[in-house]
């Protein structure tokens, strides 16, 4: 087992794209086997620098992330790209079901595109598309795009697990800036304002700089506003640079550290809390038992205080 998970570390790390994308697929499902695959990938992350990409629906956020990677390319970099419920297809034209593999539209080897539609999963989106993350970093790329419709509290936990957040926002959607703010506004790195070829990218930025003089960052750091037109890749280059400057900025003031123990403190608690529950179910509360005492809290023939007292003291005892 152990030099067979070594035998598929190496063929990830070569470069191997079935290799790479049977791994995706293992920790994505959260297979048995993914555990140890993530232990033994784990030596080889940390390189890659990862970028969440988020707005609300629509925005032009796979037709930003496709230009980004073929901004990046130029550099010679290699690519991953996440793309996680994605409802509208990258260049090329293909339609998407949930999770079709977009990997067919390139040609290039360099980008390698992969979906994810595991809403629900075990261990959550966030945790799934981390460990994704993972693998991508661990097999060798410089670089992996997250994009994630900006929405739920699923996809603020994704965005805020990449060590630089885009936040893409149009102009045209009316109060678009007041509604996206809960919750997306205040993790953004960089501003995109996409679609900037239409009127009111004047106005989309006038509101982000009313919002950003309300307020400043612990860390002192202002996000720029890009200003970009996906379509045919005005502002692209002006956006690389501006995650480069995040980057440096980072770098110098020695916050990419902070950073990932800031997000590893977050995402250790979770593991925490998703292995104990998945323990705690296996263990205590299989076939059926968790709505035999739902049932009998319900009738107050129990008390939900003394039970989760009482699972929680059996764990880890035959
Ligand atoms: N005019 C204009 N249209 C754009 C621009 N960027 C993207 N579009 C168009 O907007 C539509 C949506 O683009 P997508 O890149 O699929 O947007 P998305 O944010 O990924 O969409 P979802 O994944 O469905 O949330 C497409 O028809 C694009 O061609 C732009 O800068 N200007
Ligand atoms: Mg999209």
């Amino acid at each position: 087992m152990a030099t067979d998970t070594n035998n598929w570390v190496s063929r990830i790390r070569s470069g191997d794209p079935r290799a790479l994308a049977r791994a995706i697929t293992t920790v994505e499902n959260r297979a048995p086997e993914s555990l140890e695959l993530l232990k033994a990938l784990f030596p080889h992350t940390g390189h890659a620098r990862v970028i969440g990409m988020t707005g609300a629906p629509g925005a032009g956020k796979s037709t930003l992330v496709d230009q980004l990677a073929k901004e990046y390319r130029k550099e010679n970099k290699t690519i991953g790209i996440i793309a996680v419920d994605p409802t509208s297809p990258y260049t090329g034209g293909a339609i998407l079901g949930d999770r079709i593999r977009m990997q067919s539209h390139y040609s290039d080897p360099g980008i390698y595109i992969r979906s994810m539609a595991t809403r629900g999963s075990l261990g959550g989106l966030a945790g799934a598309t981390t460990d994704v993350a993972a693998v991508l970093d661990a097999s060798g790329r410089d670089l992996v795009l997250i994009e994630t419709v900006g929405v739920g509290q699923d996809e603020v936990d994704i965005v805020r697990l990449a060590e630089i957040t885009v936040v893409i926002l149009v102009p045209g959607m009316g109060d678009d800036v007041q509604t996206i703010k809960a919750g997306i506004m205040e993790i953004a790195d960089i501003f995109v304002i996409n679609k900037s070829d239409r009127e009111g990218a004047e106005r989309v930025e006038r509101e982000i700089r009313a919002m950003q003089s309300l307020s400043t960052r612990s860390d002192n750091w202002t996000p720029p506003i890009v200003k970009t037109v996906a379509t045919d890749g005005h502002g692209v280059p002006e956006l690389a640079k501006a995650i480069a400057s995040y980057q440096d900025f980072l770098r110098t003031h020695n916050l990419s550290l902070r950073k990932k123990v800031q997000n590893w403190q977050e995402r250790l608690v979770e593991m925490l809390r998703q292995s104990l529950l998945e323990r705690v179910l296996r263990e205590h509360m299989a076939d059926g038992a968790v709505s035999r005492y739902a049932a009998e809290i319900a009738e107050h023939k129990r008390d939900p205080y003394s039970l989760v007292e009482e699972l929680v003291a059996k764990l880890g005892r035959p």
